[in-house]
């Protein structure tokens, strides 16, 4: 029985510059994961260490994390280690990530090996037919080769085939993404192809033997089934793979999309959630989504209440999407006390109307004449901008900063 652990789609060294401070802690818990990993391999007494594909996040990640990789790697040196290159950190020449003097026969860890070509290599009682990726995009697919390397003899022996690219799924893939072949293990021959490319877990073909088991460390929101490695046995030639999906993923990424009008409803939903981690928050990269009219006041208080519920996780974001609105008492108060700031509201919506073709429902008030398209391009001519350029996001700043002057304006009216 050969047993080993599968994953692909580290991406070390990415940037993750969207996060800002926390990027330097996301992109150290994505190597501390690569330890936990490594520790599964050695619990479960793994006979490999397999990557197909994208260990790095490109050819120009820096020599400390090249070092601190293979340092880790050395540290399991009973392990064979076995790296494919896929299409972040592509053999393509010299060049590339794999051609550093860190990877020369002679600076490696002795055990840990570099696929830069396709080829067919004995490990222990099995042979993996690799097929590396040398490019960043190819319309070929890259398990193609994996069938004349498997009738290659001998014939009695485990075929683990190994490479990277996305699959071949209408619908679902680019055609230059190295579209690979739903059922190539069968086509090849194979006893288990293991593969990496997309994010999430997924199997495919006779007894679930193609394996793609997405990131080990989720990288971005909506990855709902990443954080895996496969942790896999087979008997013998022919035996179908047992693959048990293993979680080794230390972080856990959740997005929320919540409409204002029904807020009550989500607030009750996320304290329960926030309820569940019983001390773990720190584990937690989380979004909140607010879309919906709000008024000012209400938006500020849901807002402070988010950022007091998710104070302790490792990072937290709200994407303020709201649309702002004005109460009865305030909307009555604003067109009794200020027409004037009431008119340029009214005007604002219209000149929405005019540049986006469609102005915000819920951000109506009582118009005045509205502004006409010919007076709406003067006003945007004499302000050096071009009408039909300006987006949705423009007017809602604009209206954004409007509002807090209307308010406090109609709060001086009726305290
Ligand atoms: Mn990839």
């Amino acid at each position: 029985m050969f047993r080993f652990i599968h994953s692909a789609d580290w991406q070390l060294g990415a940037r993750l510059s969207g996060f800002g401070p926390h990027a330097e802690h996301l992109r150290a818990r994505r190597l501390a994961t690569l330890r936990t990993a490594l520790e599964l391999a050695r619990v479960r007494a793994a006979d490999a260490f397999l990557v197909a594909g994208d260990l790095f996040e490109d050819s120009l990640v820096e020599d400390a994390l090249v070092d601190a990789v293979l340092q880790l790697f050395a540290d399991f040196p009973d392990l064979p280690v076995r790296l494919l290159p896929g299409n972040h950190d592509p053999a393509s020449g010299p060049a590339s990530l794999w051609s550093r003097r860190q990877f020369r026969d002679d600076a490696l860890p002795p055990n840990v090996v570099v696929f830069r070509e396709p080829g067919a290599h004995a490990l222990g009682p099995v042979t993996l037919l690799v097929s590396p990726l040398r490019q960043k995009v190819s319309s070929n697919d890259p398990s193609l080769c994996l069938g004349e390397l498997a009738r290659q003899p001998p014939a009695d022996r485990v075929k683990i085939g190994l490479t990277h690219g996305a699959l071949a799924i209408p619908g679902k893939h680019q055609p230059n993404d190295f579209p690979i072949d739903p059922r190539a293990a069968t086509r090849a021959g194979l006893d288990y192809l293991g593969i990496g490319h997309w994010h999430n877990w997924q199997t495919y073909d006779a007894d679930d033997r193609l394996v793609m088991p997405g990131t080990p460390e989720p990288d971005a929101f909506g990855q709902e089934n990443a954080g895996h490695v496969a942790c896999v046995e087979i008997d013998g030639p022919g035996a179908p793979p047992r693959v048990e999906k293993v979680r080794v993923g230390s972080l856990r990424w959740t997005h929320w999309d919540c409409d204002f009008t029904s807020f009550d409803t989500h607030r009750a939903a996320l304290q329960d959630h926030v309820n569940g981690w019983s001390g773990d928050a720190p584990a937690n990269v989380c979004r909140v989504r607010l879309t919906g009219p709000a008024s000012l006041d209400d938006r500020a208080a849901a807002l402070a209440w988010l950022h007091a519920l998710f104070g302790d996780t490792l990072y937290f974001k709200v994407e303020d999407e709201t649309v702002p609105v004005l109460s009865a008492g305030e909307l009555a108060a604003l067109e009794r006390e200020h027409p004037i700031l009431c008119q340029v509201l009214a005007d604002l919506n219209q000149l929405e109307l005019l540049a986006t073709g469609t102005a915000p429902a819920n951000a109506t008030l009582p118009t005045g004449p509205a502004i006409t398209l010919a007076e709406a391009q003067t006003l945007a001519a004499d302000a050096k901008l071009e009408l039909a350029a300006l987006t949705p996001a423009d007017f809602l700043a604009a209206r954004d900063l409007l509002f807090g002057g209307v308010q406090a304006a109609a709060a001086n009216v009726c305290p």
